[in-house]
């Protein structure tokens, strides 16, 4: 993809090696109004950097796009890094208030948003008093332009900007648990790194794959499976814009027998409680992910019990763009997170950032060719999580005698009970693995004396009644499972536990309850 005069440009190369391998008329698109080839899509990017020229949007500039999964998505975001124009596709599934913070903090000279969003931008626009260029993806723009005529009118060839590996190629914001989500800036070269290391080298992606991401693209990991994995080599990909509900995961898995599916456990977990899911000889599919926090295990457990097939559970960041550490094709190990994909160095650290000893728990720090180059405009962050060859991932992990990692939460999620750390995650685990639990958060909470002792909130499956006896009884599965101190002093049923948009428990949000 590098020039011999050093030129690399991420768009170009997702593009063009495809168009160079004979693919033009392949399919690499199929969304809900039709199915798009490399051809087509490589036409629809050149159109795009030509409107981008038609509005005046420069190299180097930002342009946000809150897009729906339509082909609209692949289409901008190639089209603008073409053009050295910076894309940010941003969560849609935010409030007016974020989406004022990234238009304000990213000094975005455009946006594209999709029809269904463009009421919650217009109310970021008028908070953030950002009055910069904004295209409508759809039918109706309330008097904006809409993109599809602005595309036919422009010309459907264009020059490509000369790019270098290093520079900025887009960004996605990163919000952690405390703080405004932060502008994480990435280069060029990062996304083909991505898929050759673990789109190519852990799930050995290839030419005859059709991927279904229910993680959206605005998602570093839905970006990378449904993306950049799929263009790096070949194969296509099925863009579905509504929530990825059970029932409508299902139907996508029958309907268009996608090979790969990467889901995230909470919707692996409705799914395995979903009579709609297809069982074994009712779908195509070869290899499953998760990501986004750790797969229970019994979740993976029942998945592979009713479809047959694995899921190859991981952990990435939005710093380093995908996957650095997971388990590997036909060795899952379920309840385990795995080992550091081949290109990524891991290790576990103390406070002082001394290694821990083997077995014990520490915070994981990563090294590898797609760590994001800095946060926009935030020193103080950029500085306490980039560490010159090292990335601060903020997760808490513990190696087992296998040489696996486990996952034990967050940093700031763990408590200590009686001197010793408490793993939420793995009272969680123990919970979900007793048949009447769906899901479980786990808090610490100070009891009458002021010491703090875990407190678990657990959605029941469904027909299962609460009582007092099965709180005692759930108590007792934990004890039965882990050291004394970890078990759940209070137990609370809820009908839901609040969750990030890409399904990752707040425990944050049931401790400021509590604290409430
Ligand atoms: O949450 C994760 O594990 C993840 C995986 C891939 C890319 C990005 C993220 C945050």
């Amino acid at each position: 993809g590098t020039s011999p005069a050093g030129f690399y440009n991420a768009a170009v190369d997702l593009i063009d090696r495809n168009l160079a391998a004979g693919r033009a008329a392949k399919t690499v698109f199929i969304d809900e109004a039709g199915s798009y080839s490399y051809g087509d899509l490589a036409e629809r990017a050149d159109r795009f950097v030509n409107v981008l020229h038609t509005l005046g949007v420069a190299p180097g500039e930002r342009l946000v796009l809150a897009l729906l999964d339509t082909i609209d998505f692949p289409t901008c975001f190639l089209g603008a890094i073409k053009a050295g124009v910076v894309p940010i596709p941003a969560n849609t599934l935010l409030q007016p208030a974020d989406f004022a913070h990234m238009l304000a903090d990213s000094g975005a000279r455009a946006l594209v948003v999709s029809e269904a969003l463009l009421p919650k931008l217009v109310e970021a626009a008028d908070i953030a008093k950002w009055d910069g260029l904004v295209v409508v993806s759809g039918a109706e723009g309330q008097g904006r332009p809409l993109l599809a005529p602005l595309m036919a009118e422009a010309d459907k060839t264009a020059l490509a900007a000369q790019t270098r590996p290093d520079d900025v190629c887009f960004w996605l914001y990163s919000s952690g648990s405390t703080g405004r989500p932060k502008g994480t800036v990435h280069r060029q070269s990062s996304l083909i790194e991505t898929a050759r290391l673990f789109g190519q080298g852990v799930l050995e992606i290839g030419e005859g794959d059709l991927v279904y991401s229910a993680a959206k693209l605005f998602f570093a990991y839905g970006l990378g499976n449904a993306l950049t994995f799929p263009m790096a080599v070949g194969a296509s990909a099925v863009l579905v814009s509504g929530r990825p509900t059970p029932d409508m995961v299902a139907d996508v898995l029958r309907r268009a027998r996608p090979t790969l599916f990467c889901g995230v456990p909470t919707l692996y977990a409705a799914l395995v409680a979903s009579p709609a899911l297809p069982g074994r000889g009712e779908h195509a599919l070869r290899l499953c992910t998760s990501a986004g926090e750790a797969l229970p295990a019994e979740v993976g457990r029942a998945w592979t019990e009713l479809t047959g097939v694995e899921i190859v559970d991981g952990i990435g960041s939005t710093e380093m763009l995908h996957i650095f550490v997971s388990n590997r094709p036909g060795a899952v190990r379920y309840g385990v997170t795995g080992r550091p994909v081949p290109g990524y160095r891991v290790r576990l650290v103390d406070e002082t950032r001394r290694e821990v000893a083997t077995g014990e728990i520490g915070e994981m720090e990563v090294s590898g060719p797609t760590a994001a180059a800095h946060y926009w405009n935030n020193p103080e962050k950029t500085h306490a999580t980039f560490l010159g060859e090292w990335v601060k991932t903020g997760d808490k992990f513990r190696q087992d005698e296998a040489g696996d990692y486990i996952h034990c939460g967050r940093a700031d999620d763990m408590l200590k009970v009686s001197g010793i750390w408490v793993s939420p995650m793995e009272v969680e685990s123990a919970l979900i693995g007793h048949p009447a639990v769906q899901e479980a958060a786990v808090i610490g909470v100070a009891d009458a004396a002021g010491l703090v002792k875990p407190k678990a909130f657990v959605v029941l499956k469904p027909g299962t009644s609460a009582d007092a006896a099965l709180i005692v009884a759930l108590q007792d599965h934990v004890k039965s499972r882990l050291a004394p101190h970890n078990y759940p002093r209070w137990i609370e049923f809820v009908d839901d536990l609040p969750k990030t948009a890409t399904g990752k428990i707040q425990r944050h949000v049931l401790r400021s309850r509590e604290a409430a």
